[in-house]
């Protein structure tokens, strides 16, 4: 059993007030609260610890790089990736994503004949860099199409996969709906039909379920710390081993090289050749930290009390007339994504819920084609994590009416 009170109590945000009213946080898929543990892991760096990483001989720096390597390791046991060197730390998901899309057009691993097959429950961070990576290789890019539940084509991406096919990336979870793909059966359709490398946009996955990357097989797996209760600044990119060592860097500079000359520069052994500059020490440190966090309130405990959440939130939303959930009839976690028809626009139900204390994220949530496909411009998108309640889903219902009051 879930202790909700025990748990609240180790995040001093949720005390506060918003306009007169006790905050309740249900935008958790932006970015989550961050524990005391985090808080405390993240300030105590600057204060006992405080020295740049893997460069001094001098006490601090070492015990700097070791707090930092431990974090690694943990993160390593969190996804069960087979070495933590596959663990590259980077600034959150959009870099991840980033780096590996740079990595392959500096490696000249794409030409005009090759295609990157996406879906249409991608974040921009999935889609932009894609095109992006088109457009310096010439490279096509096709998308997995989606239904009116905003379930994906599977049909699709088995007749489309081929030898052309170097790479198919796709999110675990949408983070506008809130949809579990069904990776696994993706990634056999994947394995069995082309030799593409498949990476998995895993930002809504981690903080919710448990994620197993080799079970999974994928090639590289992205996730952001700030979701996951970590500090903002904060993320990882997981890459196979063979992976990662067959590609060029994304960014040069300092810590990244194993040896430097105006003639030639060799590059230094993973995970170093991916994290060029001074990292995100403290953040990254406390990375470590929430995945304590989650892992003392433990996976299943944290799912359950997740889903159970969830359902009572669409159920009890569903009692309102004229509401639209998208993807409702599609096996989700942590997101319930809704419009009123006939009163206003996400923006404005936003703002009143606002005035009441409660924070949801409104408008496209970094997901224009999923808006275009549902043919509206946003939606009201409550989400959650392991500190939000049933009574805070009953306040967030009856915000919902008073502003169809208001609005219709
Ligand atoms: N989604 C949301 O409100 P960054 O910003 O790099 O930490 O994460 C980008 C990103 C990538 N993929 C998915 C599935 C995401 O949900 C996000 C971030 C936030 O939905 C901010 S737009």
């Amino acid at each position: 059993m879930i202790n909700l009170s025990q748990i609240r109590a180790q995040f001093p945000i949720l005390n506060r007030e918003i306009h007169g009213k006790p905050l309740i946080y249900l935008d958790n898929a932006a970015t989550s609260q961050k524990p005391l543990s985090v808080i405390e892991v993240e300030s105590n760096y600057y204060k006992e610890l405080n020295a740049n990483v893997h460069r001094g001989i001098h006490t601090l720096s070492q015990l700097a790089t070791d707090e930092m390597e431990n974090s690694r390791k943990k993160v390593q046991k969190f996804i069960n990736a087979k070495h933590d060197y596959e663990v590259i730390f980077t600034k959150g998901t959009t870099e991840s994503i980033n780096l590996i899309t740079y990595a392959l057009s500096n490696s000249g691993k794409l030409s005009k004949d090759d295609e990157i097959i996406i879906t249409h429950l991608e974040h921009h961070s999935n889609i932009v860099p894609w095109q992006m990576l088109c457009q310096r290789t010439g490279a096509k890019l096709k998308v997995i199409p989606i239904n009116e539940e905003g379930i994906l084509n599977l049909d699709f991406l088995r007749e489309n996969l081929s030898d052309r096919t170097k790479i198919v990336s796709f999110n675990y979870v949408s983070n506008a709906l809130g949809i579990v793909n069904p990776v696994q059966e993706m990634i056999s359709l994947i394995r069995q039909n082309s030799g593409a490398w498949i990476v998995v946009d895993g930002a809504q996955a981690v903080p919710h379920f448990k994620v197993d990357v080799q079970a999974l097989d994928c090639d590289f797996f992205a996730f952001s710390g700030h979701k996951m209760y970590a500090p903002t600044g904060t993320g990882v990119l997981y890459g196979k081993e063979a992976v990662l060592e067959s590609l060029e860097p994304f960014h040069g500079g300092g810590e990244m090289i194993a040896t430097c000359s105006f003639e030639k520069t060799t590059y230094a052994a993973l995970p170093f050749k991916f994290e060029a500059g001074t990292p995100n020490i403290a953040g990254n440190i406390a990375l470590g930290a929430a995945v304590d966090f989650i892992e003392n309130i433990g996976h299943e405990t944290l799912q359950q009390h997740e889903n159970n959440l969830l359902k009572y939130a669409q159920n009890r939303l569903l009692e309102i007339e004229k509401l639209t959930v998208y993807g409702e009839k599609a096996h989700r976690t942590g997101v319930v994504s809704f419009n009123l028809q006939n009163a206003g626009i996400s923006s404005d139900v936003g703002m009143i819920l606002d005035k009441l204390g409660i924070a949801v994220r409104t408008g496209h949530h970094c997901t224009q084609p999923i808006m275009d496909f549902f043919n509206i411009a946003g939606t009201v998108r409550a989400s959650f994590a392991v500190y939000n309640t049933n009574e805070e889903v009953d306040a967030l219902v009856e915000g919902v009416k008073k502003a169809q009051r208001m609005l219709s």
